[in-house]
């Protein structure tokens, strides 16, 4: 969804209040909303190969580690590559060559996943880059992205951006033990052309909280690339962006492995939270009644407590069930505000393999905007594929 925003006023104001010192390039016309945001710069990714807080890294950059690779020697995050195509030894010529790359903004430097060593020029890459601890001071997190287009919980692979919260009382230090909540995701567009993604981390915006993000390649297919520039966090956004919009029901990153999850009832008497049997292609952990000896034949209903419904969609992620089985994901809502909740939407998955990958679910419930509202797990079944898998709940204005 791209959305436009102008900021003249509070332009205007931060000019007035920084005299001469902006926190944007100079712009040939006042009146012209910032083409970056307004903020602090989190990462630009110039003079490559800073150092930091990078431990037991072969790559980092200031702090961001790669934590994750097939083979850390080739170079999976190709910092200070700036936007030249660069002749390999191989002879090859590989780089992102990005549309809209402008020295002003972008520097002479940026990260890439694209293929880029003597005897690997290609999409098959794969690696993870996660930043620092980030404090939460501000309402949003920006930064430039391009190339493939993958989805989380893409079956091939996802490429891209992850934004994820640190529990409540996580300091700054490196590194975080797993796990984090999984609060927003943004892939490129099959593109070399950088898009504005704005992450809205307003409801974690009081100085106390942190959140990290992680950069993914997970990909070896066409496309599997990941380039990404100017990471700010602002209160102002970009003149055009992509708005990532979550508020999450139930990730279930940060529960325990138990029984329930924080901010739910259950009449589950074992450990649907967390459990790994079959070890579905969910983010973190999730809600899964396959138990070990007992896929079928557990049973118990989940509860979340109530919340408002503040945007259009709510979307999840689920497998198990099959046609007609009693496994369910519902949405009751408190229709005429009386107090009794009723239900409105609900999905019984029918994938049945427990090591499916995950199909996400979209409920419009743009009509019922305002109103309270819980989602239900039921896992009534014992026959056969009865069992459910369900993770990543939230709220947003776009469907997946
Ligand atoms: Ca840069
Ligand atoms: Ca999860
Ligand atoms: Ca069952």
């Amino acid at each position: 969804m791209k959305q436009n925003k102008f900021v003249l006023a509070p332009l205007m104001a931060a000019i007035l209040l920084t005299g001469c010192k902006q926190d944007w390039p100079e712009l040939n016309n006042a009146g012209i909303p910032p083409v970056i945001p307004v903020g602090e710069q989190v990462a630009s990714f110039d003079d490559p190969m800073l150092t930091g807080d990078c431990e037991n890294a072969t790559l980092c950059w200031a702090g961001w580690n790669v934590i994750q690779s097939a083979d850390v020697d080739n170079d999976v995050f190709v910092f200070g590559a700036g936007n030249e195509k660069v002749m390999t030894p191989a002879g090859g010529w590989v780089g992102a060559q990005i549309s809209n790359w402008d020295d002003q903004y972008n520097g002479d430097s940026f990260i890439q996943t694209i293929g880029q060593t003597e005897n690997n020029i290609s999409d098959g890459l794969t690696g993870e880059l996660v930043s620092p601890p980030i404090l939460i001071q501000n309402n949003y997190i920006q930064l430039q992205l391009a190339g493939g287009k993958y989805p989380i919980l893409a079956s091939s692979g996802m490429t891209g951006v992850v934004v994820e919260l640190l529990p409540v009382g996580a300091g700054s230090d490196y590194p975080y033990a797993d796990p984090a909540e999984v609060i927003g995701w943004a892939s490129g567009d099959e593109s070399n052309t950088f898009t504005w993604k704005a992450f809205n981390v307003s409801q974690y915006n009081d100085s106390t909280r942190y959140l990290r993000i992680r950069v993914v390649d997970a990909s070896t297919g066409g496309w599997g690339q990941t380039i990404v520039d100017n990471v700010y966090r602002s209160d102002e956004l970009v003149l055009e962006y992509d708005f990532i919009d979550n508020s999450m029901i139930g990730s279930f990153d940060l529960d325990a492995v138990g029984a329930t999850a924080q901010g739910w009832t259950s009449t589950f008497t074992s450990n649907v939270v967390g459990n790994e049997e079959g070890s579905p292609q969910v983010i973190g952990r999730a809600v899964n009644t396959c138990i070990s000896g007992a896929c079928d034949s557990t049973t118990g209903t989940m509860v979340s407590d109530p919340f408002e419904i503040i945007k259009d969609n709510i979307n999840f992620a689920t497998i198990g069930g099959a046609a007609g089985k009693q496994v369910f994901v519902k949405l009751l809502v408190d229709v005429d505000d009386s107090g009794s909740f009723v239900e409105q939407f609900s999905e019984t998955p029918t994938t049945c393999g427990a090591w499916d990958a995950p199909y996400w679910v979209n409920w419009d419930v743009s009509a019922l905007r305002g109103k309270q509202a819980k989602v239900e797990i039921i896992d009534n079944e014992v026959a056969g594929c009865g069992f459910i898998v369900v993770d990543q709940i939230h709220q947003s204005n776009i469907s997946q």
